[in-house]
């Protein structure tokens, strides 16, 4: 019998400093609305959905406690948890996490899978964490190794029904690694949330290319992978800084099944072909009869080229 899951991508405009959290929410209860109009069985959020993108600013102790979830759900994001119930549509989540360890604060950047139930499915923390623990001249302020922890879970791969997931955070799209790890692990589609600057002070002269290496991996990451892909932005001014768009669904055949086109909320659902995943991998990524692993050592024993 076929296999299909309807995805759908909820891209958010900006989520301005001022927004509270229960706006914030309600835009999002609202997209997800949408999706399920629209046929939609999974839905995906963007990166850190529920604030603004604050690794921006360099923020005092005192100040970043407002960004960060201690619990989630917790008191104002239930209405999402309830809404999946509702509509029977489960979502991925993107958020500042806020932990106690063994007596010791940790914050990751997560996403949380949510079952059709409202249920918790599993969790990532955002592996690759880009950018600087203080200002850089001539960098893009951008503080996320300030605020968050590179995340200690892996990249594990999820069931939601008979599907399984696999779940990845902005930065994570850009490295071929990413995906690699979710196909090993058995996934068939790949969630992604971003928020990505769209001025680069470090090589201004590559800022027109900002869409084409949103796209480029992610299409890459599919085909190589046999996966779909379905990727959402937090998009539009915010805060002063512009986001790029760009959100959009990804065949495992590369091609971009579905995109949105504005850079404020928008929903995008595709139908995919799960069966597409097997003719992909007929036509030439049959992993296990033609990849060298052993070949292969030097990716998990060096993170860069030698330096000579
Ligand atoms: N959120 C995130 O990971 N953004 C990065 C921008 C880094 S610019 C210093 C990205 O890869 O899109």
């Amino acid at each position: 019998m076929a296999r299909s899951l309807t995805l759908a991508v909820c891209q958010t405009g900006p989520v301005q400093r001022a927004a509270s959290r229960a706006e914030t929410v309600g835009r999002l209860v609202h997209l997800l609305e949408q999706a399920a109009a629209a046929g939609a069985d999974l839905a995906v959020f963007p990166e850190l959905a529920l604030t603004t993108f604050f690794p921006r600013w360099m923020l005092d102790d005192d100040e970043i406690e407002a960004f960060y979830e201690t619990s989630c759900p917790g008191p104002e994001t239930q209405p999402l948890y309830d809404a999946a119930r509702r509509l029977s549509v489960g979502f991925a989540l993107g958020y500042a996490e806020r932990v106690v360890e063994n007596g010791r604060v940790r914050r990751f950047n997560t996403m949380d899978l949510i079952g059709r139930d409202g249920a918790l499915v599993g969790r990532y923390r955002k592996m690759h964490v880009p950018g600087q623990e203080t200002p850089e001249p001539g960098t893009t302020v951008h503080l996320e190794r300030r605020y968050f922890e590179p995340g200690n879970l892996g990249f594990p791969v999820f069931r939601f029904g008979d599907v399984r997931v696999g779940l990845a955070l902005c930065n994570d799209r850009r490295w071929p690694e990413t995906y690699r790890m979710l196909c090993l692990g058995g996934a068939e589609v790949a969630l992604i949330g971003y928020n990505t600057p769209m001025l680069l002070d470090e090589a201004p002269a590559l800022a027109h290319l900002r869409m084409f290496h949103n796209h480029l991996p992610m299409q890459a990451g599919a085909y190589q992978n046999t996966l779909w892909v379905a990727a959402a932005a937090k998009a539009g001014i915010e805060d002063g800084q512009a986001l790029i768009g760009g959100s959009c669904i990804i065949a495992p055949t590369g091609e971009i099944a579905a995109q949105a086109l504005s850079i404020g909320d928008e929903v995008v659902v595709y139908r995919a072909d799960l069966d597409l995943i097997a003719a992909c991998r007929r036509v030439n990524f049959d992993f296990a009869r033609y990849r060298r692993p052993a070949e292969y050592r030097l990716i998990a024993e060096r993170a860069g080229p030698p330096e000579d």
